[in-house]
C-alpha cells in the first residue's frame, strides 16, 4: 500500500495532456512530432513515406491510450477472458481500418490535407501485414475487429513470422515466390515487449522423482531453450471505447550462455548456435488446406503455444487468492483448426509438473477450456503426426498424449462396452508401420465444444469426420458438444474501407450509418428497390469500382478493360483442385469457341466479359502451378485474338493478398465459387463479392447454400452436383459410366492439340497431363476426383443465365440490390456473438467514455 499513491496519480494526470485530442491540431502536433522526434527527420521538409510513419505512430499513439484503459478496466472487472489461438492472422492493412474504428478518419484527412499530404496515399505506403495463406487466416483477422467491438475481453495469440506469405511475381505465365520480408521499414503498429518472455524448452529427457507428499512426478530437462518474446498489436473496436490485442511471438536466444563453447574458444560457433533459435518464427508455411509433417511447423506449433498458455496463466494467477476450481469460469481458448492442439498436453503439463495439481483434476479442468473450430473434411489436411518425432522433440507431451488417450478409450469401453472397429477409430493414436498422432481426433477429445464453419459443413463434420464421436457424446449426455457457427466478414474492412462509395449510398438510402454494426439494416434498402434513382447511384458505383480495378490491371499486367461495357468476372482464391479454378478455364475457353464460329454481327450481340482470375499455389503443389500457367496461357491466346478480344478478356492477377482484394471484390459484377460439393468449409470471399454488389456462380456448397436462403434463389446462379450425389458419381465414374459432353471434349481436345501450349514444350506435357488425369476414368481408377466433367454441362447454362440476366440491365441492379441488401447473416458480428455466448460464455466488457479530466 502507497499512501502517496493518490498524489502521485494527481501529478501525473497534471503532466499528461491527458488524452490525445481528437480535433485537427491535436492531430497535426502528433505527426509533426513523430516526425522530429521519432523518425529524427526535419519536420520542414519530409517526404510521404515519412508523413506515412509519423502518422502511424501518432495513431498507435491513441492505440495504446485506448488499449492500456481496456486492459486496466478487464482486470479490474476481472471478467472471463477468451484467448484465440491461431498460427495464422491475415490482418491486412492497419492505417485506415484504426482510423475508420477510432472514428476520426475525417480529421485525420483534413489535418493532413492542410499540412500538403493525402490520406488515401500514405495508405499505399503500408506494407500488407501477410501473416496467413487464405481464408482460415483471413477469418482470424475479422473476426478480431467483431471481438473488440463487441467488447468481449478475447486476446489472439499467434506468431510475429519474419516473412508472411511470400510475394507473387508471374514470369513467363509462371509463378515465382519471392520473400516476403514485411519488416524492412520496421513495422509502427507493434509494440515490443522485451520484458514479456517465455522459456520454451525442445528435445531433452524426463525422468520420475517422488515429491515429499511421495507421489510421482515428472521432470522434463536438458534439451535446448529458446526464448518467446511478445509484440503486441492492438485491435480497436468499432464504436466503443474498447481495445483488444493480438499478440504475436518472436523465437530469440535463450538466455543462458554456452560458456564452455565460449571458453573453448569457439565463440563465433556460439553465437550460430544461438541464431539457429530465431529461426523458428522465420516464416510462415505457405501451405492452404494441406499439411506437411516438417518438423519445424510442429516447433513452430509448440513454440506460440507454450508462450501462450504460461502467459494466460500467469495472468489468471495474477489476482490474489485465486483457486485453480476458478479457472474455466475465467479463462477459455479457442484452437482455430488442429494447429495448435499441442496446448491441450501442454495445459496438463503446466498444472501437473509445475503447478502439482494431480491428473484427473488437471485433466477435468483442461476439458472445459479448450474449444476446437475445424476448417475443412478434406483428409490432405488433417494433421497427424508421427509418434517418434513428438516423443523426440516433445517427451513428456509424449507421456501425456498417452495417458489422455488410454484414460479416454478407458472411458468409452466402460461406458458403451466392447464397441471394436469404433475404439480404434476415436483413438488419438494411428496405428500402423509409423503410428501417427491424429491431432482432430485429441481436439475432440480435450475440448468443451467442436463447431464447424458453415451449416453443411457441420453436418459433415459430424457425419464423415467424428461419427463415433457424435455417437459416444450422445449417449454419455453431451448431444450438443458439436455445434456449427457460420462464418461471416467484418463489413467495416470489407464494405465501408474498402467500397466507399456503396457504403455512403446504404448510409444516405438507410439515414444512419448504424447498419455498420446492425447488418440486417441493410435490408432496408429492399424497399426502394424500384427507385430509379437507388439504381443508377448503385449502377455508378459499380462502375467506379470497376475503373479503379481497370487501372490496377492496366498498371500489373499491362492489359486493357472496357469496364464500361463487360461484365466483369473474377474468381480470386488460393489456387487448389478442389476449388475448381479448372472447370472456370474450360468454360472461358469454350466460350471463346463459340465466339470464334460466330459472325461479326451475331458476336456483336453477346455480353461482353472479362474472367479476372487471381490467388496463390503453394509452391510445393505442381498442379496448381499448372492451372496457373494455363490461366496465363490462355489469356494470351484470346487477349490478342483480334476476331474475340473485344468481347472475351482473361487475365492473372498477380499477388491476390488483402489490400489488392480490397479493390478487386467491389469492382465484381459475378464471382465464381465453384468448389466440388461437400469441399469447401465454407469460403468468406463469397459474402464479401455479394455484399459489394456482386452476383455468385456457385455451387451447393459451404456457406453459398446459406446465402442462397437468404437472398433468394433468384440471387444466385447455381449449378453442379449436390453434395449427397458426388460419392455415387464417382463411383460410376470409376466403373467406365462417365459421359463428356461434346463441349468438353472439344475444349480437352483444344488444349491436348496444343493451342493453348504456345510451343512451350514444357508447358505442353504438364497441360496434357492434366487433362489426361481427368479423362482417364474406367482405366482402373477415379481421375476426375472433383467431377469436373459432370458439372461442366450444368456450369455452362449457369453462365448463360448469367448473360440472359445481365442483358437486362435494371433486373440485374435490382438483383443484386436484393442480394446485397439480404446479407445481414454474415457478418462477424453475428458469428462472435455466436461464439461469445454458446461456446465461450462471455460476458459484455464495454469499458465507459473515458473521464477527460483530471483528478
Ligand atoms: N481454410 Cl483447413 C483455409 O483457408 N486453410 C486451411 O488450411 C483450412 C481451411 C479455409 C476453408 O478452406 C474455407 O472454406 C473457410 O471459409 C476458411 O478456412 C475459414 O473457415
Amino acid at each position: 500500500f502507497d499512501p502517496n499513491a493518490d498524489a502521485k496519480r494527481n501529478k501525473i494526470w497534471q503532466l499528461m495532456e491527458y488524452y490525445l485530442g481528437p480535433d485537427v491540431g491535436s492531430i497535426q502536433r502528433g505527426i509533426v512530432n513523430h516526425v522530429e522526434y521519432t523518425l529524427a527527420a526535419t519536420r520542414f521538409s519530409f517526404a510521404t513515406e515519412e508523413c506515412y510513419r509519423a502518422t502511424a505512430f501518432s495513431i498507435r499513439d491513441r492505440l495504446i491510450e485506448t488499449f492500456n484503459d481496456t486492459n486496466e478496466f478487464f482486470t479490474a472487472k476481472d471478467v472471463k477472458r477468451c484467448y484465440y489461438l491461431s498460427l495464422e492472422f491475415l490482418l491486412g492493412r492497419a492505417m485506415q481500418n484504426a482510423l475508420v474504428n477510432l472514428d476520426i478518419e475525417p480529421n485525420y484527412k483534413k489535418a493532413l490535407a492542410d499540412i500538403g499530404y493525402n490520406l488515401e496515399e500514405l495508405y499505399e505506403h503500408e506494407h500488407d501485414p501477410a501473416l496467413g495463406n487464405g481464408g482460415l487466416g483471413r477469418l482470424a483477422a475479422c473476426f478480431l475487429d467483431s471481438m473488440a467491438t463487441l467488447n468481449y475481453a478475447v486476446w489472439g495469440y499467434g506468431i510475429r513470422y519474419t516473412y508472411g506469405i511470400f510475394e507473387q511475381k508471374i514470369v513467363e505465365g509462371r509463378q515465382v515466390e519471392h520473400p516476403d520480408y514485411w519488416l524492412v521499414t520496421a513495422n509502427p503498429w507493434e509494440i515490443e515487449r522485451p520484458d514479456v518472455t517465455y522459456a520454451v524448452r525442445f528435445y531433452g529427457h524426463v525422468d520420475t522423482y517422488k515429491d515429499d507428499k511421495g507421489r510421482e512426478r515428472h521432470r522434463w530437462t536438458g534439451g535446448e531453450i529458446v526464448q518467446a518474446m511478445a509484440y503486441d498489436n492492438p485491435i480497436p473496436g468499432f464504436d466503443t471505447y474498447n481495445t483488444i490485442n493480438l499478440r504475436l511471438w518472436k523465437a530469440c536466444p535463450g538466455k543462458e550462455f554456452d560458456f564452455h563453447a565460449f571458453n573453448r574458444g569457439q565463440f563465433l560457433d556460439a553465437v550460430k548456435e544461438r541464431q539457429r533459435a530465431e529461426y523458428i518464427s522465420a516464416v510462415l508455411y505457405p501451405n492452404d488446406n494441406t499439411w506437411e509433417g516438417k518438423e519445424l511447423r510442429l516447433k513452430q506449433q509448440y513454440f506460440f503455444v507454450c508462450a501462450t498458455i504460461q502467459d494466460c496463466l500467469r495472468r489468471f494467477k495474477k489476482k490474489e487468492g485465486r483457486s485453480w476450481d476458478e479457472l474455466p469460469s475465467k479463462v477459455c481458448f479457442q484452437l482455430n483448426d488442429t494447429h495448435p492442439t499441442i496446448a491441450i498436453p501442454e495445459m496438463m503439463r503446466l498444472l501437473i509438473d509445475i503447478e502439482g495439481l494431480d491428473w484427473d483434476k488437471a485433466w477435468d479442468l483442461t476439458r472445459q477450456c479448450f474449444n476446437y473450430t475445424n476448417h475443412t473434411v478434406l483428409p490432405e489436411a488433417l494433421e497427424k503426426w508421427p509418434a517418434h518425432l513428438i516423443e523426440k522433440l516433445l517427451p513428456r507431451h509424449l507421456l501425456l498424449i498417452n495417458d489422455i488417450n488410454y484414460k479416454f478409450l478407458c472411458e468409452v469401453r466402460e461406458s458403451w462396452g466392447d464397441v471394436g472397429e469404433k475404439l480404434s477409430k476415436m483413438s488419438i493414436y494411428q496405428e500402423g508401420y509409423e503410428k501417427m498422432i491424429r491431432m482432430a481426433n485429441m481436439a475432440v477429445i480435450g475440448s468443451n465444444k467442436v463447431n464447424g464453419v458453415a451449416a453443411i459443413h457441420s453436418e459433415l463434420v459430424k457425419k464423415d469426420l467424428f461419427p463415433e464421436f457424435v455417437d459416444y457424446y450422445k449417449a454419455k449426455g453431451q448431444p450438443d458438444k458439436f455445434v456449427n457457427v457460420t462464418n461471416g466478414v467484418t463489413p467495416r474492412r470489407w464494405i465501408h474501407c474498402a467500397n466507399r462509395g456503396l457504403s455512403n449510398l446504404f448510409s444516405e438510402w438507410l439515414g444512419s450509418d448504424s447498419w455498420l454494426k446492425e447488418l440486417t439494416m441493410l435490408q432496408g434498402l429492399v424497399n426502394h428497390l424500384d427507385s430509379t434513382e437507388l439504381q443508377k447511384q448503385w449502377a455508378d458505383v459499380k462502375k467506379q469500382n470497376k475503373v479503379k480495378l481497370t487501372k490496377w490491371i492496366k498498371l500489373n499486367c499491362d492489359i486493357d478493360l472496357d469496364p464500361e461495357n463487360m461484365l466483369f468476372d473474377i474468381q480470386v482464391k488460393r489456387i487448389h483442385e478442389y476449388k475448381r479454378q479448372l472447370i472456370n478455364c474450360f468454360y472461358i475457353i469454350h466460350r471463346y469457341f463459340k465466339l470464334k464460329k460466330m459472325s461479326p454481327g451475331d458476336r456483336d450481340k453477346q455480353v461482353k466479359r472479362a474472367c479476372l482470375i487471381g490467388g496463390k499455389a503453394a509452391p510445393g503443389y505442381a498442379v496448381a502451378k499448372t492451372i496457373i500457367k494455363l490461366c496465363n496461357n490462355i489469356g494470351l491466346v484470346l487477349n490478342n485474338d483480334p476476331d474475340t478480344s473485344k468481347y472475351l478478356k482473361c487475365v492473372f492477377m498477380p499477388n491476390y493478398n488483402v489490400s489488392n482484394a480490397q479493390t478487386i471484390i467491389p469492382a465484381s459484377d459475378i464471382s465464381q465459387h465453384i468448389s466440388t460439393a461437400g469441399t469447401e468449409a465454407s469460403g468468406t470471399s463469397n459474402m464479401k463479392f455479394v455484399m459489394n454488389g456482386g452476383l455468385i456462380v456457385g455451387t451447393m456448397d459451404g456457406a453459398n447454400v446459406e446465402i442462397r436462403e437468404e437472398c433468394g434463389e433468384d440471387t444466385m446462379f447455381i449449378f453442379g452436383a449436390l453434395e449427397p450425389e458426388v460419392a455415387g458419381i464417382r463411383e460410376k465414374a470409376k466403373n467406365g459410366n462417365y459421359p463428356i459432353s461434346a463441349e468438353l471434349r472439344e475444349v480437352m481436345d483444344a488444349i491436348v492439340s496444343g493451342k493453348f501450349s504456345l510451343g512451350d514444350g514444357e508447358a505442353h506435357s504438364e497441360f496434357v497431363g492434366l487433362i489426361e488425369k481427368i479423362r482417364n476414368n474406367g482405366g482402373g481408377y477415379n481421375g476426375d476426383f472433383y467431377i469436373l466433367c459432370h458439372d461442366f454441362p450444368s456450369y455452362c447454362k449457369a453462365n448463360e443465365q448469367v448473360d440472359a440476366l445481365y442483358k437486362d440491365q435494371t433486373n440485374w441492379i435490382k438483383t443484386s440490390i436484393k442480394a446485397a441488401a439480404s446479407m445481414g447473416k454474415f457478418t462477424t458480428d453475428r458469428s462472435i456473438k455466436e461464439y461469445g455466448q454458446i461456446i465461450w460464455k462471455l460476458e459484455d466488457a464495454e469499458r465507459p467514455a473515458p473521464d477527460q479530466s483530471p483528478m
